[in-house]
């Protein structure tokens, strides 16, 4: 049992995404600047699942609770059939973003998977989910009705509401831009949006911002949050390399980490005057620029809170960096934090993924993770049998032209079938092993 029966404080628990078989490097995301810069090179997707499941397994030896979401099944060649490409010859025929999009394996990133409240915030009782649309970017965009069907699959008990994804044009992407603050008045939900529905008003220059203000409003609402608070993000910060607001600021607990230009102005004191109780750390540019945010991922770090120390999860290109790495020394000194590890994570990294970016937080009240699928909870048996998986059925090394290999497509397919297996999820957990089945009763 974890947490208290209607206590005020649940636990999080992180569910990383485990990596997919077709991790690539396609250079899909515009505003994205790690994606852009690594467009085209060559990927190792079993280096990715193995880096993942490192940090799994660190997470979870610091007695945190630990699950993961497996990988969406790719590649979605029945979205390249409906685009009027022939059964045969559509992985052949089709341009290279649109097999890219179909092949993408960025449903690892399950901070975008969806926003979730805890019961304890929430006027109902039950922890709410919203899967995200994702709708900024076509292949994030084919992730949000799977990603739903497989989020009812895996939080199945009577705790979890689960709402649909939002129209496209409230474009939502998750908790990358959302935290939960334990604050002395209770839980905080704290939402970040780039732009307004409507055209007029601000927006950044240079890229253009995912969220949108109305999809935030719509989940809180939707989830009947108690406190919520709604921050702009600063054009500047977006234009920067900020896509998500995760890349600039990350809570956790009663911390607030952020970089001091990372919201519009007056956004931070507005959050400072509804957070008693939470120490907010804000790094001014005269300290570290947002490019080198960006380029560090610093504030992307994973912050863990375990019987009141807090535990940062930093890549390891902070470690190498002087500026930022003197931020979280600074941070230690002043007990801000209590403890840094870093982490290799580069092939999550170079699509512009850190450590915040692979885990969905999921808080969870007395008994709750009960009804959380077994099969989806990290074990040390369990990171075994993973890396066992991981190694018969990965490629060691991917590239763009190797997406038009038919081989690769049935290869991946094979591997979800087995970590359907090996997890206990069903065989018809995937809707491509639904279509089988159908088929065969025919
Ligand atoms: O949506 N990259 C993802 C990275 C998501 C990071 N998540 C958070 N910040 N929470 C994105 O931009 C790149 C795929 C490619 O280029 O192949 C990509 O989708």
């Amino acid at each position: 049992m974890i947490g208290g029966a209607g206590s005020l404080n649940p636990v999080t628990a992180n569910f990383d995404g485990l990596v997919g078989p077709t991790h690539n490097y396609a250079g899909l995301s515009h505003g994205n600047v790690a994606s852009l810069d690594h467009a085209g090179q060559e990927s190792s997707p079993r280096a990715a699942v193995l880096q993942g499941l490192d940090k799994m397994a660190a997470v979870s030896r610091l007695g945190l609770v630990q699950g993961f979401l497996p990988p969406l099944a790719r590649p979605r060649l029945d979205v390249l059939h409906g685009l009027g490409f022939s059964e045969d010859s559509a992985q052949r025929d089709a341009p290279a973003a649109l097999l890219a999009a179909c092949f993408s394996a960025s449903s690892m990133w399950t901070a975008n998977a969806a926003t979730v409240t805890a019961s304890t915030d929430s006027h109902g009782g039950y922890v709410q989910l919203t899967a995200a649309n994702l709708s900024s970017k076509l292949h994030r965009s084919l992730e949000g009705p799977e990603m739903s069907d497989l989020l009812r699959r895996v939080f199945r008990g009577s705790a979890f509401v689960h709402h649909a994804p939002l129209l496209a044009p409230l474009a939502d992407e998750g908790a990358a831009n959302h935290t939960r603050l334990r604050t002395d008045a209770g839980g905080l939900d704290v939402f970040a949006f780039g732009r307004d529905l409507s055209p007029s008003g601000v927006r950044p220059k240079r890229f253009a911002a995912r969220q949108v203000r109305e999809a935030s409003e719509a989940i809180a609402r939707r989830h009947g949050v108690k406190r919520a608070l709604f921050l702009r993000q600063a054009p500047e910060a977006i234009d920067a390399g900020a896509f998500h607001n995760d890349v600039v600021a990350v809570g956790e607990g009663a911390r607030f980490l952020t970089h001091g230009n990372a919201y519009a102005p007056g956004e931070l004191e507005r959050l400072e005057s509804l957070t008693p109780g939470v120490r907010i750390a804000a790094v001014g540019p005269e300290r570290l620029s947002l490019e080198d945010c960006v380029a560090t991922y610093l504030f992307n770090s994973q912050l863990l809170e375990q019987d009141g120390r807090y535990v940062l999860l930093a890549p390891i290109g902070v470690q190498r960096h002087e500026g930022a790495k003197a931020v979280v020394e600074a941070w230690l000194a002043e007990g801000t934090i209590h403890e840094v590890a870093y982490f290799d994570l580069h092939q999550s990294m170079r699509n512009g993924g850190g450590p915040a970016c692979l885990r969905l937080r999921v808080p969870l009240a007395d008994g709750e993770v009960d009804g959380a699928h077994p099969g989806c909870l990290w074990s040390e048996a369990r990171d075994l049998q993973l890396r066992a998986w991981a190694q018969a059925h990965y490629r060691e090394r991917l590239r763009p032209e190797d997406l038009r290999d038919p081989a690769l497509a049935r290869e991946s397919h094979e591997a979800l079938d087995a970590l359907t297996q090996l997890l206990e999820l069903g065989s018809d957990f995937y809707p491509f092993q639904r279509v089988q089945q159908a088929s065969k009763t025919r």
